[in-house]
C-alpha cells in the first residue's frame, strides 16, 4: 500500500521536474492544505546562498537515498546533491526515457555516440547510433582497459539498472564481510531493504506461459538437461505491471525494450521508493545538476564542498560552495572513491588513510552468448528484466551465478544470453591524475581470467551437452566474452579499511561513506539490495552514536 508520505514525496518529485526545478522539497503548506498538485514542490534559495546546513547526502543512489530518509526521520534537515537530472515527466515525445534501439540525448550522459554494452549485431555497427551531447541518464566511464556503466540522475543506477534484486548466500557474505553481523543483515536489514524496495517474485505459472520468457525458459532447459540448477530472481520491477504488459492491456515497458536508458514504466526505481519516502518528510531537499568537486574541512570541523551547476547541455551556470556539520558520501564506487582520493593527493583532507582507492572490483562481471539452433527459437518479445539465474555458485572449482539475459532486438535472433558473476579475487586500486584532476582505474584485462574461465567453464558445457556454439558477433573484434566493461562497480573505499566498521571515514570525524564503494569488489549476486541493506544498517548506528 502506498503510504501517504510516499504519494506526497512522490507527487512532489513529479511536480518539481513539471515546474523544471533545479532545487526543490515538499511544500508542507500545500501537504497539509490537501491541495496535491503541482504546488507540493517547493522551490528552494540558490544552492550557493545556502551557506551552512546540518547535513549533505552527495548522490542520490541507494546508500544515499536510504541515508537521506533516516536522517530525515530523525529530525535532521538534509541537502542532497545529485549531478544528473531529475527523471520523472515526459518530453516532447510523450516519454520520459528512449527505448534502447532508438537512442537520443536523453539516453546516454554527454556522448557524442551511445556506447551501448552490444556493439554489433551480425558483426554489424547497428546498434550504436549519434545522438546530442546532454546530461543523459547512463553513463559509460571508460578506463584504459575496463569501462564501467553507471546511472546518473535522481535515484543513481536504480534509473538504469535490471532491478534484479537479489540477496547473497549468506556464507559468501560473511566471507566478503566478515567484520558485519551476519545474523543481523538476515534477519533485519536485508529483509528491510527489501520491503522498501519493492522486491517482487514473478508467479511461477505465468513465467511458464508468459510469450516475453521464452528465451529465459529455453536457457533454463538447456541448463537443466546439462545437470545445473536455476532459481527464480527476485526484480523491483512490478511483475504484475508486466503481466499486464504481456496481456496488452497498459504501455508497455520492459516488453517494449526499455532498460538501460531508462523505464517508463513498472519498475520502482528510487524515486518511486526509498527517495519519494524522503521528499515526502518535508525535510528533504535535493539539487540536481550539482557536481560535487572538491571537498574540504573548515577549521571548525565543517566540510565546505566545491560545487559546480550545469544544465542539461554542459553549460556551466555557476561554481558554488556549501558547508555542513555532517557530510555523507553517496556518488557510487566511482564518485565517491574519486572525490576521496582527490582530497587526499590535493591536500584538502590529508588525514585520510591509503585505504582510500583501495579493493575495487567490478564483483566478477562478464556477459557473453551461446547462439542456440533454428528449432529452439528465444522470442521476438521478450522483457528486459531478467527473472531466472543458473546457479553454479557452489561448484568448488568454477563458481558462477549467471543471469539467464535477453536479446530484446524484436524479432527472433535464437540468442541465449547471460551476465555471469563469478568469483574473481583480483582488486583494481584507483590513482588520483593531476593532468586531469580525476581517478584512473589500475585494472588489467588479465586480472579478467578467472571470471571468463568460470564463465566458460559454465557455458562451454551447456554448448556441449547442446551442440551449440558461442555468438562471436555481438561484443567488437569477434569478442566471445564482454570483459572489458562491467555494471556491479565496488569498493574503493572498504568498510573497516578506508573507514571504520560502519563507515566513518578514517582520520576524520563527522565524514561517512554509505554506498558501494564500501563493498570489497565482490558480493556474488547483483549488489544493490546489500548496498541498500548494508546502509540501513550503518545509518541506524550513526543516528544513535553520532547524532542524538
Ligand atoms: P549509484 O546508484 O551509482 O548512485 C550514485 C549517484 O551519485 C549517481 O546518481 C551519480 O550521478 C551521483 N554522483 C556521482 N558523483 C557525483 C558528484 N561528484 N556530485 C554529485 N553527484 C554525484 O550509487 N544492480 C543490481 O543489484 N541489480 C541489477 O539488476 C543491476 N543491473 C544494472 C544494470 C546497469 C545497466 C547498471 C549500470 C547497473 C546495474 N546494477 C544492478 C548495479 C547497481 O545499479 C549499482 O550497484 C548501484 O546503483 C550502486 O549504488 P550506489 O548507491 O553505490
Amino acid at each position: 500500500m502506498l503510504s501517504r508520505r510516499r504519494f506526497l514525496g512522490h507527487t512532489a518529485l513529479q511536480a518539481a521536474s513539471a515546474l523544471g526545478l533545479s532545487g526543490f522539497s515538499l511544500n508542507g503548506q500545500a501537504a497539509s492544505s490537501r491541495v496535491f498538485s503541482e504546488s507540493l514542490a517547493q522551490p528552494r534559495a540558490a544552492l550557493g546562498s545556502l551557506g551552512r546546513v546540518p547535513a549533505i547526502v552527495i548522490g542520490t543512489g541507494y546508500g544515499g537515498a536510504v541515508t537521506a530518509l533516516r536522517l530525515a526521520e530523525a529530525g535532521v534537515p538534509v541537502v542532497m546533491l545529485e549531478m544528473g537530472q531529475l527523471w520523472t515527466q515526459s518530453a516532447a515525445d510523450g516519454s520520459i526515457f528512449t527505448k534502447t534501439l532508438s537512442p537520443d540525448g536523453r539516453s546516454m550522459w554527454f556522448k557524442d555516440r551511445t556506447e551501448a554494452p552490444l556493439k554489433t549485431f551480425l558483426g554489424l555497427d547497428v546498434i550504436n547510433k549519434r545522438i546530442p551531447r546532454y546530461a543523459g541518464v547512463l553513463d559509460r566511464v571508460n578506463f584504459d582497459e575496463m569501462s564501467v556503466y553507471v546511472g546518473r540522475g535522481v535515484g543513481g543506477g536504480s534509473l538504469v539498472n535490471g532491478a534484479m534484486a537479489v540477496t547473497p548466500p549468506r556464507g559468501y557474505f560473511e566471507q566478503m564481510l566478515p567484520e558485519v553481523n551476519a545474523d543481523e543483515m538476515y534477519a533485519r536489514y536485508y529483509p528491510l531493504a527489501n520491503g522498501l524496495l519493492g522486491a517482487n517474485h514473478v508467479d511461477p505459472s505465468w513465467f511458464e506461459k508468459a510469450e516475453c520468457y521464452r528465451f529465459a525458459r529455453v536457457s533454463r532447459d538447456q541448463a537443466h538437461q546439462t545437470g545445473l540448477k536455476t532459481v527464480f530472481v527476485p526484480s523491483v520491477y512490478d511483475f504484475k505491471y508486466m503481466a499486464a504488459e504481456q496481456a496488452k492491456q497498459v504501455p508497455r515497458s520492459a516488453l517494449a525494450q526499455e532498460v538501460i536508458y531508462g523505464n517508463n514504466a513498472g519498475k520502482l526505481s528510487l524515486d518511486k521508493t526509498y527517495l519519494a519516502d524522503a521528499v515526502g518528510t518535508g525535510r528533504v531537499t535535493i539539487y540536481t545538476l550539482q557536481q560535487v568537486r572538491r571537498i574540504e574541512q573548515q577549521a571548525n570541523g565543517d566540510y565546505l564542498l566545491s560545487v559546480r551547476a550545469i544544465d542539461a547541455y554542459g553549460n556551466v551556470l555557476a561554481d558554488v560552495q556549501v558547508s555542513c556539520g555532517h557530510l555523507f558520501l553517496g556518488a557510487g564506487s566511482l564518485g565517491t572513491t574519486e572525490l576521496l582520493l582527490r582530497a587526499r593527493e590535493t591536500g584538502t583532507l590529508p588525514r585520510l588513510n591509503s585505504a582510500v582507492g583501495e579493493g575495487w572490483g567490478h564483483n566478477g562481471n562478464v556477459m557473453a552468448a551461446r547462439a542456440n539452433h533454428l528449432w529452439n527459437p528465444t522470442g521476438a518479445i521478450q522483457s528486459t528484466m531478467p527473472a531466472m539465474g543458473i546457479n553454479d555458485w557452489d561448484n568448488p572449482v568454477n563458481p558462477v551465478f549467471a543471469e539467464i539475459t535477453p536479446l530484446p532486438t524484436g524479432f527472433e535472433n535464437w540468442v541465449s544470453m547471460y551476465l555471469a558473476i563469478t568469483r574473481n579475487p583480483e582488486r583494481g586500486r584507483f590513482v588520483y591524475d593531476p593532468a586531469t584532476d580525476s581517478a584512473r582505474l589500475k585494472w588489467t584485462r588479465a586480472q579478467n581470467a578467472t571470471t571468463v574461465n568460470a564463465a566458460k567453464s559454465l557455458l562451454d558445457r551447456i554448448n556441449r551437452k547442446q551442440g551449440t556454439i558461442y555468438r562471436t558477433d555481438l561484443f567488437g573484434g569477434g569478442k566471445v566474452f564482454a570483459d572489458d566493461f562491467c555494471y556491479h562497480p565496488l569498493g574503493g573505499c572498504v568498510l573497516g579499511k578506508a573507514t571504520d566498521n560502519i563507515g566513518r571515514v578514517k582520520g576524520y570525524e563527522r565524514l561517512y561513506v554509505t554506498d558501494s564503494a564500501l563493498i570489497p569488489g565482490s558480493i556474488g549476486v547483483n549488489p544493490f539490495v546489500t548496498i541498500t541493506a548494508l546502509a540501513e544498517r550503518n545509518v541506524e548506528r550513526i543516528i544513535a552514536q553520532d547524532l542524538r
